[in-house]
């Protein structure tokens, strides 16, 4: 299989975020991307190449052009204004009751703020999600990876793999959040089916509900998501990916969510990817874009599931079994010692080779 990744995800190099408003030590680091690499380079089976260029306009057919705008300008702004941190978080959110009462059409026109600090807040879903001075340079890349596994499925590769970090699948349409600024996996769905006529089937299997995937597509019926996650009344983002969460207007019935009870095992996992297989089954489409995290690892620091590197072998076996070409993207996975066996086992699962033998 191919792997694409690019180097220049090490400019998003945050080191610290804040939980509950204190500073601890940053999860979704370089060191991530360079553990599976690594790992993935030393199967000797794998074939790694590196991205083309795919400009904004793929990124625009999803995202608000205000939100890229932010994305592409916080940094210089920051820094204009005088913000002599080494990293940009918000503190204030335009949360929902704050506009209690108000008609639509009067939320709608409220101007996004000048300051750093609002506009932040503005375009952002909550504070573990710091923007550093290559952060913006770092979430085009990945975009550009996964872009780059579209192209190699669509020019007849039956499987391929984007490295992409930063991860996406926290952005929605017109917010950043959860160490996500542009959502490669929707970014490539929506080019896939752009490209091919075709309906395409969103698979995610990160430990998190993929809110923002889900709020892209909500009232689409073209493109369909089925999301495996902690439960949220747990675990991040706590406010969607409730089983109840099914679509409105044409994408009714084409959002599918499993949230999954604390520490859920293999066998509890993998008889809801399953259910999620044969739904995604069910509709027409040959391309399924895979979002694909290994923060539902029982040693993550940061999930509350039980799944094992075995279970990441079955799971990319009964993922590729579905018979669709696959479009395999990184999101999270936090437990940085273990992230190379784990993608690796992944993806030879996805092969059909079996488990590697462990270092
Ligand atoms: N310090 C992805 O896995 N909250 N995002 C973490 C812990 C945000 C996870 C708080 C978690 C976002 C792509
Ligand atoms: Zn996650």
């Amino acid at each position: 299989m191919k792997v694409v990744h690019s180097d220049r995800h090490r400019g998003h190099a945050p080191t610290v975020e804040t939980y509950l408003g204190v500073p601890v030590p940053a999860c979704e680091v370089p060191a991530r991307a360079e553990a599976i690499l690594a790992a993935l380079g030393g199967d000797g089976g794998f074939e790694l190449v590196g991205p083309a260029e795919h400009g904004l306009d793929p990124i625009l057919a999803v995202h608000d052009p205000g939100l890229v705008r932010f994305v592409e300008e916080a940094w210089a702004e920051a820094e204009r204004q005088g913000i002599g941190r080494d990293f940009l978080v918000a503190d204030t959110y335009p949360t929902r009751a704050m506009f209690q009462g108000m008609s639509d059409g009067l939320v709608a026109a409220r101007p996004e703020p000048r300051a750093i600090g609002g506009r932040t807040g503005w375009w952002g879903l909550d504070s573990s999600n710091p923007i550093v001075a290559g952060t913006a340079d770092a979430a085009r890349s990945s975009v550009d990876v996964a872009l780059t596994a579209a192209d190699l499925v669509l020019g007849g590769e039956t499987a391929a793999y984007g490295l992409c970090r930063p991860p996406g699948h926290h952005a929605a349409a017109a917010m950043a959040g959860g160490y996500c600024f542009f959502n490669n996996a929707a970014i490539a769905a929506q080019a896939i089916t752009e490209r091919t006529g075709e309906r395409v089937a969103i698979l995610d299997v990160d430990v998190h509900h993929g809110n923002g995937t889900q709020q892209i597509f909500w009232r689409r019926g073209d493109v369909r998501y089925a999301s495996l996650h902690a439960d949220p009344i747990r675990l991040y983002p706590f406010f969607l990916g409730h089983g109840d969460e099914v679509g409105e207007g044409p994408g009714r019935g084409h959002n599918r969510n499993l949230p999954q009870p604390l520490r859920a095992d293999d066998a509890t996992y993998l008889a809801d990817l399953d259910r999620a297989l044969d739904w995604i089954a069910e509709a027409p489409g040959s391309v399924v874009v895979v979002s694909l995290g290994f923060d539902t690892f029982e040693h993550d620091p940061i999930g509350d599931l039980g799944l094992t590197t075995a279970g990441y072998h079955e799971m990319g076996r009964r993922v590729a079994a579905l018979g669709r070409r696959l479009v395999i993207l990184q999101e999270g996975g936090y437990h940085v010692g273990a992230l190379g066996e784990n993608a690796r086992a992944w993806l030879r699962g996805a092969e059909g080779r079996p488990p590697a033998a462990l270092a």
